[in-house]
């Protein structure tokens, strides 16, 4: 009630007017308030006591498993970690940045069991929120390895292996670093930034396994892994490709948007630039801009078009979305492509996306056009070249007409993280007691095309 009463006021232009002279005039007092504690809560320490569970123990670091947190990075880690399976009797999610799962969420995960900090420690399959750790410690075992799966979830890794080191002295050396995206990009140069950037500076601390060959020859380049570090590159998520099957494609005049204001690597501001330069310059009038993944407010994109937010939507909706679109619009600042361009591709859909250093996703697939120098105007230009093919019939085999490897097992492929894991696991029984011999001959992953 309080929410919706609170809704309707912020969505008042006059609110919100009078709230931002508020904010201007009592700057400095706001700042003061905001900043009186600065501390990076992500990277709070783990407290660690000791376990007497015998068997060898997975252990995956995420920062969020509640339902609103999956997007493409999260779905990934937990997919990584069934690769895992018979190679230790013991599993355990601990999830860094969340206090508490709602019981929706438990339903999700048939088979875990949702323990605490504070409950005595066992072996199985085990989901404990680790928030709350300023008060309570988290049970380790001589035979517990960790995953990170973000710069923040490594540093912890990091403590928690000085502290089972201390416990423990023939335990792991070293951890495997799942490695998503060239994250100190996520922030300005700030505290944030060079804790990140930390992460991939002592090789002999963990092994790496990249989502990408991109991202991989991106940190090869940088000098901070060797080449034969592991990767592997995706495969469509199972529920859009369920989605997608389910129903035909009707292709809409519609232009479908990765829109998330809040995700700075996505280019929000960027996207609505582009669209109101092709709203200007072309005759638009009948076609509809539909915005995907974090609700956000009607966007005025001039002439009396807007771009409507449907927010987060379930796999199928978006699926469905998908199969509906004529053409989208998906940026990402980063090395990494990220999953919604190669999601619109798949779906047949005419894709504009950017390019980033080497990315360029156009040699992936011919419905992917990739601007190099992604500013509104070339964007515009690409996008409004798409949308002057409509009325050209939409060509159902252009997603099967894929044209590089990564696409080709992007949509073909199933992705069987196993000889990824017992390549990772072997690395780390090698850097026992010889951190020299790092990463020396591990064996290039076997691709699991189908
Ligand atoms: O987790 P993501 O935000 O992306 C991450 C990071 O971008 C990271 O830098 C990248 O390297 C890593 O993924 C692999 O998710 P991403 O790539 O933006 O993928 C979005 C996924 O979310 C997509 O696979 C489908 C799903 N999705 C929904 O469930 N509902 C929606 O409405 C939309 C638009 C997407």
């Amino acid at each position: 009630m309080t929410r919706r009463l609170l809704r309707f006021f912020l969505g008042r232009e006059w609110v919100v007017r009078a709230l931002k002279g508020l904010y201007t005039t009592f700057f400095e007092e706001i700042s003061r308030i905001r900043n009186s504690n600065p501390d990076i809560r992500e990277v709070m320490p783990m407290p660690v006591r000791p376990s007497a569970l015998a068997e060898p123990r997975i252990n995956l670091l995420l920062p969020g498993l509640s339902e609103r947190h999956v997007f493409g990075g999260i779905a990934t880690a937990l997919e990584f970690l069934k690769g895992f399976e018979g190679t230790a009797p013991h599993f355990r999610i601990i999830v860094t940045d969340e206090s508490r799962l709602a019981e929706t969420e438990h339903r999700r995960f048939p088979g875990w069991e949702f323990v605490t900090l504070e409950d005595e420690d066992g072996g199985g399959r085990r989901i404990v929120p680790t928030e709350d750790r300023e008060q309570a410690s988290l049970a380790v075992a001589e035979g517990d390895r960790f995953i990170a799966t973000s710069w923040w979830t490594a540093h912890i890794a990091r403590d928690i292996l000085r502290q089972q080191q201390d416990l423990f002295p023939e335990a792991a050396p070293a951890f495997i670093y799942l490695i998503q995206d060239f994250e100190p990009g996520f922030y300005p140069w700030s505290a944030r930034y060079v804790l990140a950037e930390q992460t991939y500076q002592d090789p002999s601390a963990y092994v790496p396994v990249f989502n990408t060959r991109l991202l991989k020859d991106h940190s090869v380049r940088l000098g901070l892994v060797p080449d034969a570090a592991l990767h592997f590159d995706p495969v469509i998520n199972e529920g859009v490709q369920e989605s997608l099957c389910k129903r035909p494609a009707s292709r809409e005049r519609q232009v479908l948007v990765y829109g998330r204001p809040t995700v700075e690597r996505n280019a929000f501001p960027l996207v609505v630039m582009s669209l109101r330069r092709l709203v200007a310059a072309r005759d638009v009038s009948d076609w509809r801009f539909v915005s995907v993944g974090e609700a956000h407010a009607p966007v005025a994109l001039g002439k009396g078009k807007v771009l409507e937010s449907l927010g987060k939507l379930s796999i199928d909706e978006y699926g469905e979305q998908l199969g509906k679109s004529f053409a989208g619009l998906s940026l990402m600042v980063s090395p990494h492509p990220s999953y919604p361009p190669l999601e619109m591709a798949a779906a047949g859909m005419r894709v504009v996306t950017n390019g980033y250093g080497e990315k360029d996703l156009s040699q992936w697939a011919e419905n992917i056009i990739s601007v190099r120098n992604p500013n509104p105007q070339a964007i515009a230009d690409a996008l409004g070249e798409q949308l002057a093919c409509y009325g050209e019939q939409a060509d159902p085999a252009a997603a099967e007409r894929a044209h590089s490897p990564e696409f080709e097992h992007y949509l073909h492929g199933s992705l069987d993280f196993s000889g990824l894991a017992r390549a990772a696991l072997g690395e780390m029984d090698r850097r026992r007691g010889n951190p020299d011999t790092a990463m020396v001959d591990v064996p290039e992953p076997e691709r699991a095309d189908g």
